[in-house]
């Protein structure tokens, strides 16, 4: 089989939730990369990927480049087809743009894969589970006062999810974040997962000590709480607190994976399938994390995810962040606080023709 086609788009959707509730309706807007690679036999694999901001041009232009690389290549041989393009683009990676756009290109290559052989990816991947997990992520965010919160994460809670993500980090002092998390806690009860999210703001000896006064509201688990690559200081906070430390979602490719591992930076591994390089490279660092016996979560689009949470021995748990959610015709279904892996071929996802329409810039 040979790639033959590469279309791109740029999509720009609201930035909205449709988790949150009764919040005025945000102003800003969020921008997209999707990839369509196809093939000499009719197959058409999907990929995307952001986090461009003001280079979200720049990306989708990666993405042509490279994807315009590999047409006439195997999309099944997808290592062949990665070590390609990492030679073509000489020392522009792995970092940033480059893993990015080798992610999208990646994704389709493996949505190809399934389709070829009539298999879903997670089926593909060691097809462990038929469901898996998830948690409801971006209603409770850091902007957000603690008294929205306070009726927000029961809500979520009435809508089926038995686990849920709240920011913390940005408040004036150590008490206010405490009683932040504290009348979370209250307000969803003693038996739903709750995690919190700090986005790097705190020090080392800051994340000790609120984390010390917040360890009896049983956090799931506490993200990010240092910058990500203080890999010693972040070993510090795990070692200090009970609370399991997640990160990894500020990682590119896989090597930074192996010093977290190897410095017992984090008790959690959360990996983001766009910025470490796609499917295959996402794989690599589970199986990294299953080696030193630490669970795995996924970062955002939650319809990718599911594949790959699903396939693994060490999968905790999928971020369900909809923000892509509206740009397909059928997303995973939410079934008592779970996702159910899709079953049809490669990522069991299409384009939705007029989310194209209606959010296509240019
Ligand atoms: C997050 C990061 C980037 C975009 C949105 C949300 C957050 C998370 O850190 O873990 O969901
Ligand atoms: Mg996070």
């Amino acid at each position: 089989m040979k790639i033959t086609h590469v279309t791109t788009r740029v999509l720009r959707t609201p930035a909205d939730n449709p988790l949150v509730v009764g919040l005025p309706a945000p102003t800003d807007t969020r921008e997209f990369v999707t990839l369509e690679l196809g093939t000499d036999q009719g197959l058409v694999g999907l990929g995307l990927t952001f986090f461009g901001g003001a280079l979200t041009p720049a990306l989708k232009a990666a993405v042509d480049a490279l994807a315009r690389l590999v047409v006439g290549d195997d999309p099944t041989q997808v290592e062949a087809v990665g070590a390609k393009l990492r030679r073509a683009a000489s020392s522009s990676g792995p970092g940033g743009i480059f893993s990015l756009a080798l992610s999208a290109i990646d994704i389709a290559c493996w949505d190809i894969r399934g389709k070829a052989v009539g298999q879903s990816v997670c089926a593909l991947l060691g097809g462990l589970r038929d469901r898996v997990p998830t948690y409801a992520s971006g209603a409770l965010m850091r902007p957000h006062p603690v008294d929205y919160l306070a009726k927000a994460g029961p809500r979520l809670r009435d809508m089926g999810f038995r686990q849920m993500k709240m920011q913390c980090g940005s408040e004036p002092t150590v008490a206010a974040s405490v009683e932040r998390v504290r009348v979370v806690r209250e307000a969803v009860g003693p038996d739903v997962d709750l995690m919190c999210d700090i986005n790097q703001l705190w020090s080392v000896n800051h994340a000790i000590g609120v984390g010390r006064r917040i360890e009896p509201y049983h956090l799931y688990w506490l993200e990010d709480p240092v910058a990500h690559d203080d890999y010693a200081g972040l070993a510090r906070v795990a070692d200090a607190l009970t609370t399991p430390i997640a990160a990894g979602e500020y990682h590119y490719g896989i090597v930074p994976f192996r010093h977290l591992l190897e410095a017992r930076s984090i008790d959690i591994v959360m990996i983001d399938l766009l910025r470490v390089g796609g499917i295959t490279q996402w794989m690599k660092v589970a199986g990294m994390a299953e080696a030193f016996n630490l669970p795995v979560v996924s970062h955002l689009v939650p319809e990718m995810h599911v594949h790959l949470v699903a396939a693994i021995p060490n999968g905790l748990t999928v971020e369900y962040m909809p923000w892509t959610l509206r740009l397909f015709e059928e997303t995973p279904a939410l079934e008592g606080g779970e996702l159910v892996v899709p079953r049809k071929p490669g990522l069991g996802l299409a384009f939705d023709q007029a989310a194209l329409k209606r959010y296509q810039v240019g």
